[in-house]
């Protein structure tokens, strides 16, 4: 049992309370009898506040060195290094996905951090000659202002640290807005951040529901840049509202991957792929494998082989040491990947395996889903096109390699894909044609790592992608400064012209 959190926000350096006094709860998702912290429902004054202590530190940390603003980001990821066990429990708890992967979600923090802050001394911009004698131009990176950061439940430590800490090094300051889901975990990766002598303002938290934080946030004619990574529909609202004030915005939205088994593949490996691809963090991943498209010959040695694999996987707390599948995060989740079964069975699907919310023993008290497979899945069928967010997987029977790939494609997302071959002409006509942001030969659609790009195709994303030298692109603007040392006014394209 660990003891009740109190969270609070954290703006201009202090631990402050919101100015109503509401205060909201989350809970753990294996035993939602229990409360994991307190948070306060805060409203527009407080993400004023936010706003102005961030625009106000804005003037001076933009000045600081980068070299010297990396340094913190360093510091940050010694600290969640020297923390990491403290906040997987913490995760675990609140998340409610196995201590396994929420040392992971915390290494790719720290990952992040050294990645980060080693960009603190490149930043390159360019040389380029000029048109003029005696005259130098070049392009420099700009920090764009305050930065609002819309971070979701399934990453709690990784997806705030892949914003906060380009943002940061960049020159910005940030307000973060956690999901509604894990308070705890944000409080506690602000508390490394505060621990790492940030100067006040420079990075603030404002907990709070979506509809009134978020929405004031990006509604705020202050902030200069919402980074949202969330559903499709919140999404669209975000984007709308940017646009019409005028805000960059950075859009990571939903996924519906899918991995291709190809005959000649190895089907071992494949099922490994598979398995960690569909089941792991229980489907709860925008990179998580929601199709499986198998080819004819080899079907239905690989869905007996997926069956038997699945059957045998255990569910529980996170923090349990056997656990391999956790929680769905919560009530609305749970009923929302239970409402897919009907559908599926509408639509003429046939459910291989789960299909149901877990109504054994200690399952009970969590929101526990039964790992699913769904057999004779069409490309047409809702369950083949929408997202799910949960531990179910549609099987899909393809003839060959081209029809493969044509229903991979055949999806109004775009950011994770896979394809288990072991001929080198496929592997390559696949990296070639698949319409996705990262493709994945001979591996699973999860795992990406903090120093490439990461982001989608078509309705995933807005065109940004963040981490890797690409966070850079979304957290700075270009300058292009011309210096001319000739003495004389040199009229472009004028004087250097007959
Ligand atoms: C997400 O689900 O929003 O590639 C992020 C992966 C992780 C990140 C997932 N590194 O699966």
């Amino acid at each position: 049992m660990m003891t009740l959190l109190t969270c609070r926000n954290y703006i201009n350096g202090q631990w402050v309370d919101a100015t109503t006094g509401n205060i909201l709860e989350s809970y753990n998702p294996a035993l939602v009898s229990e409360v994991v912290a307190t948070f306060p429902r805060s409203h527009t004054e407080d993400v004023d506040k936010a706003v102005a202590t961030a625009r106000q530190a804005y003037s001076s940390w933009r000045k600081v060195p980068a070299p010297a603003r990396a340094e913190y980001i360093f510091r940050v990821g010694e600290l969640l290094l020297q923390h990491k066990e403290e906040l997987a429990q913490l995760i675990s708890r609140e998340m409610g996905k196995p201590l396994t992967e929420a040392r992971g979600d915390v290494q790719e923090g720290i990952d992040c951090a050294f990645y980060s802050a080693g960009e603190g001394r490149r930043l390159f911009g360019l040389t380029t000659p000029s048109e003029m004698p005696n005259k130098f131009a070049m392009t420099v990176r700009m920090p764009i202002g305050v930065c609002a950061l819309i971070t979701p439940w399934n990453f709690p430590v990784a997806i705030p640290c892949w914003k906060a800490m380009p943002a940061l090094v960049c020159g910005n300051t940030v307000i973060l807005k956690p999901a509604e889901d894990t308070p705890g975990c944000a409080t506690k990766l602000v508390e490394i951040f505060a621990a790492a002598g940030l100067p006040p303002g420079v990075i603030n938290l404002v907990h709070g529901v979506g509809e009134e934080v978020g929405k004031a946030l990006v509604e705020h004619p202050n902030v200069d840049l919402v980074s949202f990574t969330g559903s499709s529909e919140t999404g669209a609202f975000v984007g709308a509202t940017c646009g019409r004030t005028h805000k960059r915005v950075c859009l990571e939205m939903g996924g519906k991957n899918a991995q291709v088994v190809m005959e000649d593949a190895d089907l071992g490996l494949a099922l490994d792929g598979a398995v960690w691809g569909a089941f792991g963090t229980t489907g709860q991943r925008c990179t998580a494998t929601s199709r499986l498209i198998l080819h004819r010959d080899i079907k239905e040695e690989f869905t007996a082989m997926l069956y038997e694999r699945t059957s045998k996987l255990r569910l529980g707390a996170g923090y349990d040491q056997d656990t391999e599948i956790g929680p769905i995060i919560n009530q609305r989740q749970l009923q929302r990947v239970n409402e897919y079964m009907k559908i599926a069975r509408e639509e003429g699907a046939k459910i291989l395996i789960g299909g149901e919310i877990a109504s054994e023993g200690q399952l009970k008290e969590g929101n526990f889903f039964l790992p699913t497979i769904l057999d004779k899945v069409t490309p047409d069928m809702r369950v083949a096109r929408e997202e799910i967010f949960g531990p179910v997987v549609a099987l899909i029977e393809v003839n060959s390699f081209e029809e493969a790939i044509a229903i991979l494609n055949n999806t109004n997302y775009g950011l994770s894909s896979s394809i288990y071959t072991h001929d080198i002409n496929r592997a390559f006509t696949a990296m070639r044609d698949i319409e996705a942001g990262i493709t994945y030969i001979n591996g699973p659609t999860i795992g990406a790592e903090v120093h490439l790009p990461f982001g989608g195709v078509k309705q995933t994303g807005n065109g940004h992608r963040e981490a890797g030298t690409t966070a850079l692109d979304v957290f700075t603007e270009w300058k292009s400064v011309y210096v001319d040392f000739s003495g004389n006014l040199q009229r472009a394209q004028i004087d250097n012209r007959s």
